[in-house]
């Protein structure tokens, strides 16, 4: 029998979300180029379809699958996001690179997203052959970067129900400070 194989865009273009007012981080692998960018290519215009500003989108690339996670890290410690997208393609080789590589990654981020309580999502091919890969991102199969989209912007609303940041709670409060904000420091205070 054979294994039906789904389309992985979609799942995406069929989904109504509303993506306005998320923050989303990506990072990207280098290796396996023309399929990261693919996957990128995917992921951004899934994001900008479903209404995630492009101000809101921070990407940043890194030379292999197995930084993701680090970087992935980074990304949560120094900004304000409500998701990290992972992009990267592992195809297997002759040696057992792959299976560390990719058991490494995805563990990593499994527990990066429940440590800090950032959402990451995994948008990692692991194929056999390039082939496969390249039917993947973009392809006869559609492409993961629409798929690890979709799933962002799902995590990252859930996150930003869960956990509202000070900007989002007080997004509606312009009148907060009332008086002149370019007086802190008047010269009557020197006196
Ligand atoms: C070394 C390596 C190999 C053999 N294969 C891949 C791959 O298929 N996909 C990928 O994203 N990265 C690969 N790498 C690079 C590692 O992920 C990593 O960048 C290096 O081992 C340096 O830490």
């Amino acid at each position: 029998m054979t294994a039906k194989i789904k389309d992985l865009s979609s799942f995406a273009q069929n989904q109504a979300l509303d993506g306005s007012g998320l923050r989303i981080g990506i990072v990207v692998a280098d290796w396996n180029p023309e399929v990261t960018a693919a996957l990128l290519n995917g992921a951004l215009s899934t994001l900008k379809d479903k209404g995630v500003d492009q101000e809101d989108i921070h990407v940043h690339n890194v030379p292999g699958s197995f930084e993701l996670p680090q970087a992935a890290s980074l990304m949560i410690t120094g900004m304000d996001l409500d998701a990290v997208i992972c992009l990267g393609c592992i195809i297997q080789g002759e040696t057992r690179h792959f299976e560390f590589i990719a058991q490494a990654v995805a563990q990593s981020s499994m527990q990066l997203g429940i440590e800090t309580d950032v959402p990451v999502i995994f948008g990692v091919l692991t194929t056999d052959t390039h082939e496969q890969a390249k039917e993947r991102a973009g392809g006869k199969h559609g492409n993961k970067g629409d798929e690890a989209a979709v799933a962002a912007i799902r995590m990252g609303r859930l996150h930003q129900e869960m956990l509202p940041s000070m900007d989002d709670l007080f997004a509606d409060e312009e009148d907060l400070y009332i008086g002149d904000e370019n007086n802190w420091f008047s010269e009557e205070d020197d006196e």
